[in-house]
């Protein structure tokens, strides 16, 4: 149920993208908005700027520049106006009078992009969700925009009682995804505690989409002999929409787990954020966060502060992190990455991933040993502490005892030694 369009519709867009500015420079957001269109397969053909004092509660824009608008979408023949803001009801309404093409904004765009790419049913459900519930707030606001779901584009004001059938349709429908989601979840956590006990740290992959994600963990796969493991990795933005976690053999059984998430944007719409917190609620689990930066974009301050505000959004600010400016191959010249907790690498050619290993499993680990055992059975005291206090990443009961591989502290570690097989 996308509400651009339906997402199989082979129409093919051509739209102008419109913004106000207030304060602040929005070059970079507009920017960032035709990416989006892009992403979503729309040709871009103008972007163009009020610059307001206030936003139009009914119009968006001021009467002139719509004026304006109406003769670029005019000669551009184009089919689409996108908004860079979240427009009310009465204002995608006006501007659709006004101009006799179909608008949406940032919102609704993103949303269809997530819709036309969630792959599992958890997904897809989560994407429905935050659409219906955006859905349920324009028509309240007395909004016109959809009638039929997936009707085709621009599809006019329903009259009142089809308001209501609607609403209420919407409202049955949320509430059915909500159980069935609830459902799922508790599947979820059921797994997890299952890989908490097999007590391996959890690192995960955030930050802004398109910045490399997925290609480091591709990257580190490849490097520890995982090829077959690796994950969708694409120059768009939103390739990733659903986390996959992946077990990573490093070093010295240093082994962890690695998660690769969905990437953030900014203004990433409220109840998008709302429906992935489940999804990204793995984060919250993880011993260490490898905040991930495209160091080639002249944008990677906003990134960052993007990346910051959605990790504050979702509590995981305090977690201990490495940040990682990635496409060391196409920086500027004048980028320096300096610091113990900041690391340049390139998963495109792999420039400095031995050290990015070395980093994380150095951080997970630290000041703790892997102890390779060999407890005999009279000794279940041992055992049983070790289980109970340490990380145990292998059990295996055999004849002689229990075999097991842990991590402990180093004085530990001395103090095993009649055990060490
Ligand atoms: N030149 C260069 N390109 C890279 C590097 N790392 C990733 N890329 C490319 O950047 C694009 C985005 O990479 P992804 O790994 O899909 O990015 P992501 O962060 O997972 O993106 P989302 O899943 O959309 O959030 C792809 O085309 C990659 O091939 C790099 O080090 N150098
Ligand atoms: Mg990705």
């Amino acid at each position: 149920m996308a509400e651009l369009i339906t997402v199989k519709s082979k129409e093919e867009y051509k739209a102008v993208i419109i913004g106000v500015k207030q304060r602040k420079s929005i070059d970079y957001s507009m920017d960032e908005l035709e990416g989006l269109a892009i992403a979503r397969g729309v040709t871009v053909l103008e972007k163009t700027v009020q610059t307001v004092n206030k936003i139009n509660q009914s119009t968006y824009l001021g009467k002139g520049k719509i004026e304006e608008l109406k003769l670029m979408v005019e000669a551009l023949d184009c089919n689409l106006v996108i908004a860079n803001d979240e427009l009310s009801g009465i204002q995608t309404r006006n501007l659709e009078d006004a101009l006799k093409v179909q608008v949406i904004d940032r919102t609704i765009l993103i949303l269809d992009i997530f819709a036309e790419r969630a792959t599992t049913l958890e997904g897809k459900l989560q994407v429905e969700l935050a659409q219906l519930e955006h859905r349920l707030t324009r028509l309240t606001g007395k909004g016109i925009a959809m009638s039929n779901p997936g009707a085709g584009i621009g599809t006019r004001g329903p009259g009142e009682k089809k308001l209501e059938v609607d609403r209420r349709h919407i409202t049955k429908r949320i509430y059915d995804i909500k159980k069935e989601l609830k459902e799922a979840d508790k599947t979820r956590r059921t797994k997890r505690k299952k890989a908490e006990k097999a007590g391996l740290p959890l690192v995960s992959l955030v930050g802004y989409t398109n910045s490399g994600k997925s290609a480091i963990m591709n990257r580190i796969l490849m490097m520890t002999g995982k090829e077959d493991k690796i994950v969708f990795e694409e120059d768009l933005l939103f390739a990733t929409l659903d986390t996959s976690k992946r077990l990573i053999k490093a070093k010295d059984n240093r082994d962890f787990l690695l998660t690769d998430t969905v990437g953030f944007v900014s203004k990433l719409p409220h109840p998008l954020v709302k429906a992935f917190r489940a999804t990204l609620e793995e984060a919250s689990q993880s011993d260490l966060i490898l905040v991930v930066v495209d160091g080639a974009s002249s944008y990677q301050d906003f990134h960052l502060e993007v990346t910051e505000e959605v990790l504050r959004e979702l509590s995981l600010s305090h977690k201990e992190r490495l940040t990682v400016f990635n496409k060391e191959d196409l920086f500027k010249e004048d980028l320096e990455v300096k610091g113990k907790d900041n690391i340049a690498v390139s998963a495109r050619t792999g420039f400095n991933f031995d050290k990015l290993l070395g980093e994380i499993t150095e951080r997970l680990y630290r000041d703790e040993l892997i102890a390779d055992l060999l407890i005999p059975f009279e000794r279940g005291d041992i055992l049983s502490y070790l289980m109970k206090h340490n990380r145990v990443m292998y059990i295996k009961h055999t004849e002689k005892g229990t075999e097991l591989k842990v991590a402990v502290k180093e004085e530990e570690y001395k103090k095993l030694k009649e055990f060490y097989r």
